[in-house]
């Protein structure tokens, strides 16, 4: 298991602008945000990347996304829309190896992402 800044930010070693939380997931503004609304979505518990999830963590990955549609919902973002994304390792783009969703708002995103 991993050790990242986003453990830090869960166990409020270092702030985070955070907007969500229960007992499995925390979500917080990303420090660089690439659209006027842009929240990391993640588990409390530490998986490095995508490719440590396994059967048993199904449950807590639809909370995972649930929590964000729900949160996107709430903001107002369910009818304009908005983008989710999880990138994993090198290629995808991945630089924080504690999984999380980029939930990205307020803007018409472009296809295919660079
Ligand atoms: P990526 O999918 O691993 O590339 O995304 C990591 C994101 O974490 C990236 O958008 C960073 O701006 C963001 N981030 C953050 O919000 N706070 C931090 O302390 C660090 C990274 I380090």
């Amino acid at each position: 298991m991993t050790d990242t800044l986003f453990a830090k930010i869960i166990r409020r070693e270092i702030p985070a602008d955070i907007v969500y939380e229960d007992d499995d997931l925390l979500a917080f503004r990303d420090i660089n945000p690439q659209a006027p609304v842009h929240v990391l979505f993640i588990p409390k518990r530490p998986f490095a990347t995508l490719n440590d999830l396994g059967d048993d963590d199904a449950a807590l990955v639809g909370k995972l996304v649930l929590a964000a549609s729900r949160w996107a919902k709430a903001q107002g973002f369910a009818d304009d829309g908005y983008r989710v994304v999880m990138n994993c390792n090198r290629d995808g783009g991945q630089t924080v190896f504690h999984i999380h969703l980029h939930l990205l708002a307020g803007r018409a995103m472009h296809w295919p992402p660079g």
